[in-house]
């Protein structure tokens, strides 16, 4: 028998089905069950992270947002986290780091992470 697979270009699980063997004539049935497991073969999306330059302004806090962005399809949900670290603005000057923000999004979606 064969069996038709359809091909696509997401990155996904892989993916099972069951062919069972039935309605025998004139013999037995020994092992009639058989399992057919599609393997993937698409790559994983990339997350990108855009840097951002911004005016600090006389006085107040302003909110700087910088743009992550999920490169290439795929067939499920996708989670990254980030994390600042500081360099010549640091935690003890008017910039406030913050890390630890988990973000989620699915195939194709923008997700602006602020970082106050
Ligand atoms: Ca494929
Ligand atoms: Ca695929």
């Amino acid at each position: 028998m064969a069996i038709t697979v359809n091909k696509d270009a997401l990155y996904e699980h892989a993916e099972d089905f069951t062919v069972t063997l039935g309605n025998v004539m004139n013999a037995a049935i020994g092992d009639g069950t058989a399992t057919g497991t599609i393997t993937d073969n698409d790559a994983a999306p990339t997350f990108t992270v855009d840097s951002v330059s911004q005016a600090e302004g006389d006085s107040g806090t302003s909110t700087m947002t910088f743009t992550v962005t999920k490169n290439g399809a795929s067939g499920q949900a996708s989670h990254v986290n980030y994390a600042t670290a500081d360099g010549t603005a640091t935690t003890a000057q008017p910039v406030a780091l913050k890390d630890g923000i988990v973000f989620q999004t699915r195939k194709g979606a923008l997700v602006h992470v602020v970082v106050r």
